[in-house]
């Protein structure tokens, strides 16, 4: 490929300047990314685009005539455009609720084992959170130890997966007004595992052919992974390793270091990635890396198990999703562990040009060219252990020659938990509520979720960032989109002069960026409790506050139920790419206007960021004068 053409391209992808050189790179040499992957696709299926195709059973594949002409308006099985669609979204969503609600479930049961003296180099860090969220589910605290504690936490959370009682316990933290509509819709999530069963059962062959109907359960279903599912992972990580506090660090390619041993953890678990930041410390590590001539130990994270250790560690983060496959290609990774979600797998491929060896640790998540060493609860430090060792062996085959780190890393704000948030308000939410009553801030937007090639890397994140914290409109983030921020420079303070006036002072005051990052994908469950909390303040329900969900650049299955327990939960909430629905007009009409009949908020799609933010500044007026302020 000639150079200019080679130039071309990388803009095209990427407004990562540290990503760059890297996609050059991929491009000079054929190795290839999701990026050519892409374009080697093009174009691509019509009917699957608009939800029209349908595999579920075995007298198909079949598929709908989306222009209404001679083509066939029904599958075999007789189920017409609406019900496919419908079908195939609520089987994406719940793929989503399973991903993060079984992460979940890892971490309450090594909850549990550490209870019960079963795991290795795991403690009860956060007290304080054992002991709120413990009274919160009615379990008594006086007189008892910690770990009785958190036995008792860990056995009733994980009857939340699969109870029979009619709802999960933490969607109680919901405004009552919000969990009276929920009552109504008949959507309260009952628990976590029948939610996702039922679905399943739902969109087999012949279980009910009302699209409306099927579509409110996979409410229900994510309710179950915000309020359940994810909420408990979060809940549960912050009592085991600490609830996240304000911390500075770095992000980008550039945090590789040339000169020392490279592992980066991807994924999303923290129940891993914490034992690893342990390994790395021990002296008997760091000895056996300066033996082999490295200067030391260099541990960064990527996408949200690298989260994790950013909100709770200040360990800095490589990158986001599409930056997977260029970390591999700085030459300079020894080692990346994986967990589970998110990894491409073609990563074993492009490490395979380079010396990196990729080692995965869950029986669940499997790739073929990568070292296999399983993690468990119970010899989880062991393990964490041995992968360092290998990672250290492993530097001492990197070619000095193919090592291109060709940024230098950005500085960047994290930890902001709602616990933290509280705190730097002075312990209230008052001042919060204060500077949204008095205009200085309009509102607020949880902006979330992840790469994806059809969008150039991160310009959706930070241009309809910028266009919201200009119009004084506070931007709250987890997952892939708070990295993209991050590496923008949105996440330092100084960014608060990009803000309107109004953000701009409040954030000046504080000290703190325009724009706070809340964690990983399981944390938005944290955007829940502060508009929660927020709601609780001032008697209304969720769905009155002048708040907003936008996910501009999603591309997974779990950020469908994000978006969905988003809406479920009264947040508008606008989608940069379009699901899979434009081929029912029903579906559309539901999702984009009916919903606000029955949970207070509903979806829309608009690829234009400055377009998106219109759209979220003018919900956010109307709420306001709704509320009278
Ligand atoms: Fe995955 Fe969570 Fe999306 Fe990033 S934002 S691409 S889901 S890593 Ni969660
Ligand atoms: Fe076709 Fe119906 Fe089977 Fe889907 S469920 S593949 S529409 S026959």
């Amino acid at each position: 490929m000639d150079k200019s053409l080679i130039k071309l391209k990388v803009e095209e992808r990427t407004i990562d300047e540290s990503a760059k050189p890297l996609l050059e790179r991929t491009l000079e040499e054929g190795i290839e990314t999701a990026w050519d992957r892409l374009e080697k696709q093009q174009p691509q299926c019509g009917f699957g685009q608009l939800g029209l195709c349908c595999n579920r059973c075995s007298m198909g594949p079949c598929r709908i005539d989306p222009f209404e002409k001679d083509g066939p308006k029904r599958g075999v099985c007789g189920a017409d455009a609406d019900l496919i669609v419908a079908r195939n979204l609520l089987d994406d969503l719940v793929t989503g609720a399973a991903a993060h609600s079984d992460h979940g479930r890892e971490v309450v049961e090594t909850l549990l084992m550490t209870a019960e003296g079963k795991s290795q180099g795991y403690e009860i860090l956060d007290k304080e959170k054992l002991y709120t969220v413990a009274k919160e589910i009615g379990i008594t605290t006086e007189g008892r130890n910690d770990t009785d504690i958190a036995k008792d936490i860990a056995l009733s959370f994980l009857e939340e997966y699969g109870t029979i009682k009619n709802s999960i316990d933490l969607s109680k933290r919901a405004p009552e007004p919000t969990q009276d509509k929920w009552a109504k819709a008949g959507i309260l999530p009952r628990s976590v595992d029948r939610e996702i069963v039922e679905a399943m059962h739902r969109i087999h062959m012949g279980v009910g052919a009302d699209y409306a109907n099927i579509l409110l359960h996979g409410l229900r279903a994510s309710l179950s992974d915000g309020w359940g599912g994810s909420m408990m992972a979060t809940e549960v990580s912050d009592i085991l390793f600490g609830t996240p506090e304000i911390k500075e660090s770095w992000v980008n390619l550039g945090t590789l270091k040339e000169d020392m041993v490279n592992i980066v953890l991807h994924g999303h678990n923290p129940v891993l990635s914490e034992m690893v930041v342990k390994a790395v410390k021990e002296q008997e590590m760091v000895d056996l890396a300066k033996q082999k001539g490295a200067k030391g130990i260099n541990l960064v994270g990527m996408c949200c198990t690298g989260n994790e250790l950013l909100m709770r560690r200040g360990i800095p983060i490589a990158g986001n999703l599409l930056n997977q496959e260029l970390a591999l290609a700085t030459g300079a990774v020894d080692v990346m562990i994986i967990d589970y979600q998110c990894i491409f797998p073609s990563i074993t491929q492009v490490a395979s040009c380079f010396h990196t060896k990729i080692v995965s640790t869950s029986e669940k998540s499997k790739v073929p060219g990568a070292v296999h060493m399983e993690f468990h609860p119970e010899t989880a430090y062991d393990t964490a252990k041995n992968i360092v060792k290998l990672a250290i062996e492993t530097y001492e085959q990197r070619n000095p020659d193919r090592v291109k780190i060709p940024a230098k890393p950005v500085k960047m704000m994290a930890g902001f938990s709602v616990e933290a948030i509280k705190k730097a308000l002075g312990g209230t939410f008052q001042p919060l509520i204060d500077a949204i009553a008095n205009g200085s801030i309009k509102g607020a937007v949880g902006m979330v979720g992840c790469n994806n090639p059809k969008i150039k890397q991160d310009y959706g994140h930070v241009t309809l960032g910028k266009e919201l914290i200009k119009r004084n409109i506070l931007v709250v983030e987890t997952g892939c989109a708070a990295i993209a921020s991050g590496k923008a420079g949105l996440l330092l303070p100084e960014a608060a002069d990009l803000a309107g006036d109004g953000l701009k002072s409040v954030c000046h005051a504080l000290g703190i960026p325009p724009v706070l990052h809340m964690g990983s994908c399981v944390d938005c469950s944290r955007i829940l409790v502060l508009a929660a909390e927020l709601a609780k303040a001032l008697n209304v329900g969720i769905d009155q506050l002048p708040l907003a969900g936008a996910a501009p650049e999603w591309y997974s299955q779990k950020a469908v139920s994000i978006a969905s327990y988003f809406v479920a939960s009264g947040v508008y909430t606008v989608l940069g790419l379009p699901p899979k629905i434009f081929g029912s007009k029903n579906v559309i009409d539901l999702l984009t206007s009916g919903l606000n009949d029955v949970v207070g908020a509903t979806y829309a799609v608009e690829p234009g960021p400055v377009a998106a933010a219109d759209l979220i500044e003018k919900h956010i007026d109307s709420k306001r004068k709704d509320l009278g302020i």
